[in-house]
């Protein structure tokens, strides 16, 4: 495949092998190469059930993988950090989304980009656009800026 720009999200609450969350982040990074982008990484309170905070941050890469197979290679970095199978939003070492492609849209039953939550969670959107503000969402037409900010300041929908 030609090389594709991906825009990968990343989240750690627990500490791993590597140290901190911060450092698995660090280390979860290193793992998946091909960075042309990274952002700062910012700390989250938990959405969902979980009690420990997260350590959050978003890397464009560069990569001649298919969708699927970007995946499939992310799930094996996830399983070699530690994570944990089958609990949903439970405290995990690492978990890596893919956000975006440069691809526009994917949709197979394992994998959907852009990813189901990005237009919700501002710990996605806000390392996302320092790295890639003008990107636009394929589906939407609006830019990760303009969503980073409307994220902010929620307006209730009729
Ligand atoms: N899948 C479909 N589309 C994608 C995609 N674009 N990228 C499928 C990655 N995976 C995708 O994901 C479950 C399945 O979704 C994958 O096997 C893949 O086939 P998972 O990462 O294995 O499971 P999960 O992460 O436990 O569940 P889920 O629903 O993905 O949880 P989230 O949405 O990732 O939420 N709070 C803060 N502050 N920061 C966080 O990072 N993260 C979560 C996890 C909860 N609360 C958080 C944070
Ligand atoms: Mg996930």
């Amino acid at each position: 495949m030609a090389t594709a720009i991906y825009a990968i999200g990343i989240g750690s609450n627990r500490r791993g092998r590597h140290g901190s969350p911060r450092l698995e982040v660090d280390a979860a990074i290193a793992a998946i190469g091909g960075v042309v982008a990274r952002a700062p990484i910012v700390d989250s309170a938990p959405l969902g059930p979980s009690i420990r905070r997260f350590a959050n941050t978003a890397v464009l890469i560069a990569s001649t993988e298919s969708p699927p197979a970007l995946l499939n290679r992310l799930k094996r970095i996830e399983a070699a950090f530690g994570r944990r199978r089958g609990r949903r939003w439970g405290a995990r070492v690492i978990d890596l989304d893919i956000l975006l492609w440069s691809g526009g849209v994917w949709h197979d039953n394992r994998l959907t980009i852009p990813h189901s939550a990005l237009h919700a969670r501002a710990f996605v959107l806000a390392p996302l656009s320092a790295i890639a503000p003008g990107w636009r969402d394929p589906v939407g037409g609006r830019t990760v800026r303009q969503l980073a900010h409307a994220v902010d300041r929620p307006r209730p929908r009729p």
